[in-house]
């Protein structure tokens, strides 16, 4: 059984009928199968059924980012990063084994100052699988982005390393074992933000995203526990490509969209963990109206990007504003893996109608 037609469902529900985005018809408007589908992954003989999860929800909040730099001096930051097994859901009724730092996707997001000092404390708990896992940091100088040195298997003392933040920008870290592949596409990575001296422009809000593909051995939507297909990752064929690690996570049928009101401003952080894709970002009903390419924070940001490509093991930021209400869609702009594999998350802009900007009814 499949939930082909109840994923599209939900994602016209939520791209809304009159939207300007044409993929809507390529979906037939009968809820007919897609020839294609049903033949990829999986196996004749069905699942394992669904098993219990270990967390209500793998999807970090994608609010939960740290305060802006209020400081002017160098500081030191004491920073623990604990790896955890999570088996969580994809999409309601699939389950998958994660690996995660600290239990959610992306990675707890860590922000810094320029010259700031970090002492990094890394735990593999026994209770992890048999891997090794690492972490590197590509805000980091050094050896592997410090993977060399953090390299532990599970139960072993924690590793220690200390950096400076020599480098301002906002970048991705990530499991670096010689399998990262594998552990990149099962959770294992997340951003630090080293913000330039001079900090960055106010926002109303900043949200934390993290795109990245899950490879399983089942098909897109088949209830039950999904394991990992080695093969189709070897092939950058995905069953699901997401943010934060649950296919339409925020929308209004997964935890809820993110939200902002009109007049408001919103920086977004895009980590791409990958392994393997590119994306093409893009918000649908509105601009990148500042876009820090490749998270670079130093150069002038680019101005009213529509599609900005973030390739895997980067992490890009865009601002935008929100003159008029409605909900703004975040999208790889590879479309089927919108329609298809899960990238997708709203922003509901609530607040009063503008119709010097736009007008539905004129
Ligand atoms: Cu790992």
């Amino acid at each position: 059984m499949t939930r082909n037609d109840s994923t599209r469902r939900r994602f016209l529900t939520t791209v809304g009928a009159g939207s300007a985005i044409a993929v809507a018809g390529c979906l037939g408007g009968d809820g007919s199968e897609d020839p294609d589908e049903g033949t990829e992954g999986g196996s004749d003989d069905g699942l394992p059924p669904a098993e219990d999860v270990d967390a209500d929800r793998i999807a970090r909040d994608p609010t939960d980012v740290p305060d802006p730099v209020t400081w002017n001096e160098p500081r030191e930051h004491d920073i623990t990063i604990e790896t955890e097994r999570v088996t969580a859901e994809i999409e309601p009724g699939v389950t998958f084994d994660f690996m995660t730092f600290g239990g959610q996707i992306p990675g707890p997001m860590v922000r810094v100052r320029q010259g700031d000092r970090v002492n990094l404390t890394f735990d593999v708990p026994d209770d992890m699988n048999m891997e090794m896992h690492n972490v590197d940091f590509h805000a980091v100088y050094g050896p592997g982005g410090g993977a060399d040195a953090t390299t532990i298997a599970p139960g072993d003392d924690p590793a220690e390393i200390s950096f400076s933040a020599e480098y301002p920008g906002v970048f991705i870290y990530h499991c670096a074992v010689p399998n990262m592949d594998y552990h990149i596409s099962s959770g294992m990575f997340g951003s630090i933000l080293v913000e330039p001296k001079d900090g960055l422009p106010e926002v109303d809000h900043e949200f934390y995203l993290g795109q990245h593909e899950i490879y399983t051995d089942g098909k897109v939507g088949e209830e039950g526990h999904h394991g990992f297909d080695f093969d189709a990752m070897k092939r950058e064929d995905p069953t699901y490509v997401v943010f934060n690690g649950q296919a339409y996570a925020f929308t209004g049928d997964g935890v809820g969209p993110m939200e902002a009101e009109v007049g408001e401003t919103a920086r977004v952080y895009f980590a791409n963990g990958g392994p393997n894709l590119m994306s093409s970002w893009h918000p649908i009903g509105n601009v990148w109206s500042d876009f820090y390419r490749d998270g670079d924070l130093l150069s002038e940001p680019d101005k009213n990007i529509e599609t900005a490509p973030v390739a895997p093991g980067t992490t890009a930021a865009g601002e935008m504003e929100f003159p008029v209400p409605g909900p703004v869609k975040i999208v790889d702009h590879a479309l089927s893996r919108v329609v298809h594999k899960g990238a997708l998350g709203v922003i509901d802009v609530q607040g009063e109608e503008n119709p010097d900007v736009y007008d539905e009814d004129p």
